[in-house]
């Protein structure tokens, strides 16, 4: 299997720390979307959206959108129950993270992290800021009462919602009103397969 990604994208870290959890054997393709890597023919081919992650499999099938991969490479472990109301609960909260949560804290970091905080986009970057805090604030009153999002243990809700949660900083969101995210955060970390966005 091969990852095209940038590990530094919230997005793509979640690829690699499932594969991480699940010790799969990949190949990981670094993209530089800074320098139009999302926009050539070649990578084009590969996800007609211009978008990492995306995962290749040995016979050539890809597939994108990073929480349709993690589904896909999750399917018959624990990491994405069987129970099929613990199944719908765990897209319940991927889906969460996709509207609710990581238009807001992923792009403001990202304006923030990738672009230096250009002042052309520091409206943007303000607008950004109370969406992510009503995220982070859902996330707090449910940590309040598990230590996971789905089932009393890690599953692939906690690994999407992980990915740009845990460096929410980085876009200008303090986490020191969340105490419980920031728990669930260090028990995440704390995961003797656990790999940084340093690798
Ligand atoms: N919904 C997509 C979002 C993917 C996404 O926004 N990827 C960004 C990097 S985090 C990207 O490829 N940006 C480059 C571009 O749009 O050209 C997913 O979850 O995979």
């Amino acid at each position: 299997m091969r990852v095209f990604g940038d590990i530094q994208s919230g997005n793509c870290y979640k690829i690699k720390l499932l594969m991480s959890h699940l010790a799969l054997p990949h190949q990981w393709e670094h993209v530089n979307i800074l320098d139009g890597g999302t926009r050539t023919d070649a990578f084009l081919a590969l996800n007609a959206n211009g978008k990492i992650p995306v995962l290749v499999l040995d016979d050539g099938r890809t597939l994108a959108e990073s929480n349709a991969i993690l589904n896909f490479l999750a399917t018959g472990t624990p990491y994405l129950p069987d129970d099929r109301w613990l199944r719908a609960k765990v897209l319940e909260w991927q889906f969460f993270e996709q509207y609710s949560h990581e238009p807001y804290i992923a792009t403001a970091r990202f304006i923030a992290k990738y672009l230096g905080l250009p002042a052309e986009r520091r409206a943007e970057f303000d607008a950004k800021q109370a969406g992510g805090h009503k995220a982070l604030a859902v996330m707090e009153r449910t940590l309040a009462q598990e230590p996971y999002f789905v089932g009393g243990r890690m599953t692939i809700a906690d690994i999407s919602l992980y990915g740009y949660t845990h460096v929410a900083d980085e876009g200008g969101f303090e986490l020191g009103a969340y105490p419980a995210v920031r728990a669930w955060c260090a028990r995440i970390a704390a995961h003797p397969r656990h790999v940084t966005m340093d690798g």
